[in-house]
């Protein structure tokens, strides 16, 4: 149900449509069970989640996201290559006058030496990322800037 107005007692909830955050995973990422977690957390948050799953094509990135124009996308990575992945993606989808104001997050374990550097950290974010989340932070900083969008979640009014 994408809207809803019921009486509740002597006041109503208002149920606004929720909004779709897109998951997914990049071109070279087998791992599927990052997403899964994903996918969890960001329902929790309260949106209508879209998960693209493990090796997706930066074609079919860009394509669902011009197509279903999603309150965030959430790239994540473990396999050690997401920095690599990201800076591509990123580049082109920030290259797309639609696409340039959509939050873009990226997260998990991004290199093949450990956690990234600030230098590589900042070229993810110079590149067009809103935020990156490096494994060691946990999913509090993610939660947090979830929190900064406009939600689906239940509303109630008097
Ligand atoms: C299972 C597994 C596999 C399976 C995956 C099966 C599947 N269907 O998913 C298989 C066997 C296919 C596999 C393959 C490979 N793997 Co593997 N794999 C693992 C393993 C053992 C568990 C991963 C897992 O499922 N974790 C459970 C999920 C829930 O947690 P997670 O992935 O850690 O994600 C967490 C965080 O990273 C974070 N997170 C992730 N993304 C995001 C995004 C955001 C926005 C946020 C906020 C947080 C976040 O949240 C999650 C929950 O805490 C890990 C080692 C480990 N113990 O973690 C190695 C590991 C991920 N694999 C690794 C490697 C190197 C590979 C291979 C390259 C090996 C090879 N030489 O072929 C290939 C890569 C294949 C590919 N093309 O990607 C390395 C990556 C090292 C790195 N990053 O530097 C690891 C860490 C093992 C290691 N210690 O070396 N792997």
């Amino acid at each position: 149900m994408t809207e809803e107005l019921r009486a509740y007692g002597a006041g109503i909830v208002t149920e606004p449509p929720r909004r779709t955050v897109i998951v997914s995973s990049m071109a070279s990422d087998s791992h599927t069970w990052n997403l899964v977690y994903l996918e969890l957390l960001v329902g929790e948050l309260g949106f209508d989640v879209v998960n693209l799953g493990a090796c997706v094509p930066d074609e079919l990135l860009e394509s669902e996201c011009l197509s279903r124009r999603p309150a965030m996308l959430v790239l994540s990575s473990v396999n050690g290559h997401g920095h690599q992945d990201g800076l591509r993606v990123i580049r082109r989808l920030r290259a797309l006058p639609e696409l340039r104001g959509l939050p873009v997050v990226i997260g998990g374990k991004l290199g093949v030496g450990g956690a990234l550097t600030a230098e590589e950290t900042a070229q993810l974010l110079l590149a067009g990322f809103d935020a990156v989340f490096d494994d060691q932070q946990g999913a509090g900083a993610f939660r947090r800037f979830a929190a900064t969008l406009p939600a689906g979640v239940t509303q109630v009014e008097a």
